[in-house]
């Protein structure tokens, strides 16, 4: 694999690993905008960031259980009506550091800021999927196909030098209401090298693993995507399966993402200065569920106060409100009085009363996946 045509990336990034690249930004920067800055946006790879030389020959080809495979160009699919959706995307190991401390677990280790909010401008997979006969809200295909796998130009070594892939059901690509883009910009400029350049794919409310990047391929498939991605990572297991006694088909692809919350204003251990502090941070659920709910707690969770909640600068947030953005994070923040040593606790409540589990241990899983758990950080007084 070849690494020498990477695209420069900002200096501020994290990384944690560097081939292939994937780093996350500092909290406290990734809590400074609504709209995450795509250089601080995190970047997750399973290879080499592919190069497109000649976007007039690029085609994405649609296969599969169709009756007219064909391929569409650039100039096809920005032809279609544009949609700009904003959408937070988060890596299934987000937050996984911190579930490793509990007990070893495999995989890439992220603090607490492996997601992103972008505004992801591009084409309805329902409106592509159309051009080649499939009807809006198709379950089945007239070939019998109940699926749509997606497959990239990239090399992963998971894949054995393969291309990355996963897939959707096909309920979902051709449901309009499900905002599944094929997306070309991101944050109103074209999308970069890092992020998918020339076309990705963006599944809102679901697990940042199903988004592909670099799309090369949709194919109509009658069983889920048979590759590494969707078959042997990225699923949740119990507590009891390890290493030794693990079977893969036993559990299903990971897709949507549970409640999730994280304290970005501090680091795990902090200092803060005497006087009232501000705990501020992101919350997000998956599905389109919206935020119903931020509790702050800074004794160790005996006592909780709600933090104010709001996307638009200065405009509270409720989660029924149909002018709020469906699939994308809320930010919170809430003005506090904390004793001289305190633990400081934040747990949020999605819209369907879902909440995060209190202990990490419970939700432990091997591969170190969906780290939800009640975030904490401890500070102290400075004299
Ligand atoms: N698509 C391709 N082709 N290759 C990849 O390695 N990584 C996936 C997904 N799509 C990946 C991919 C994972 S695990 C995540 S979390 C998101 O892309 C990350 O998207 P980002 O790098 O734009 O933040
Ligand atoms: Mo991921």
């Amino acid at each position: 694999s070849d690494y020498s045509r990477e695209p420069p990336r900002h200096p501020c990034l994290r990384i944690n690993a560097k081939e292939p690249f994937n780093a996350e930004p500092p909290r406290n920067a990734l809590v400074s905008s609504y709209v995450t800055p795509t250089d601080l946006f995190y970047k997750r790879n399973h290879g080499p960031i592919p190069v497109v030389d000649d976007i007039k020959r690029y085609h994405v080809f649609i296969g599969g259980l169709i009756e007219k495979p064909g391929q569409l160009s650039m100039d096809d699919i920005r032809k279609l009506p544009k949609y700009n959706v904003t959408a937070t995307l988060q890596c299934a190991g987000n937050r996984r550091t911190a579930m490793s401390k509990t007990r070893t677990v495999r995989g890439v280790g992220w603090d607490i800021c492996a997601l992103g909010n972008a505004t992801w401008g591009g084409a309805k997979l329902s409106d592509v999927l159309e051009l080649v006969g499939i009807s809006k809200l198709t379950a089945v295909s007239s070939l019998g196909g109940k699926h749509v796998e997606f497959t990239s130009v990239d090399k992963c070594k998971e894949e054995k030098g393969g291309p990355y892939k996963a897939s959707i059901p096909l309920s979902q690509a051709t449901n309009p209401e499900a905002d599944v883009l094929l997306a070309y910009e991101m944050n109103g400029e074209i999308l970069n090298r890092d992020h998918g350049y020339p076309l990705r794919v963006v599944v809102p409310g679901v697990i940042g693993a199903r988004s592909v990047k670099w799309l090369d391929r949709i194919d109509i498939i009658d069983e889920e995507c048979q590759g590494f991605f969707m078959q042997k990572d990225y699923k949740m297991f119990p507590p009891s399966v390890n290493w030794d006694n693990i079977d893969w088909s036993t559990r299903k692809p990971q897709m949507d993402f549970p409640v999730q919350c994280a304290i970005c204003s501090f680091e795990d251990v902090d200092v803060v200065p005497p006087g009232k502090i501000t705990v501020s941070g992101y919350a997000v659920s998956g599905g389109g569920r919206g935020i119903e709910r931020v509790d702050i707690s800074v004794d160790g969770g005996k006592s909780w106060i709600e933090a104010n909640r709001y996307q638009k600068c200065g405009v509270p947030y409720a989660s029924d409100d149909i002018n709020s953005d469906k699939w994308a994070w809320v930010l919170f923040k809430a003005v506090v009085d904390v004793p001289e040593k305190a633990e400081i606790i934040a747990k949020a409540v999605d819209s369907a009363a879902n909440v995060q589990p209190e202990k990490v241990d419970d939700i432990w899983n091997l591969r170190g996946i969906l780290n939800t758990a009640w975030h904490r950080v401890q500070v102290q007084r400075t004299p």
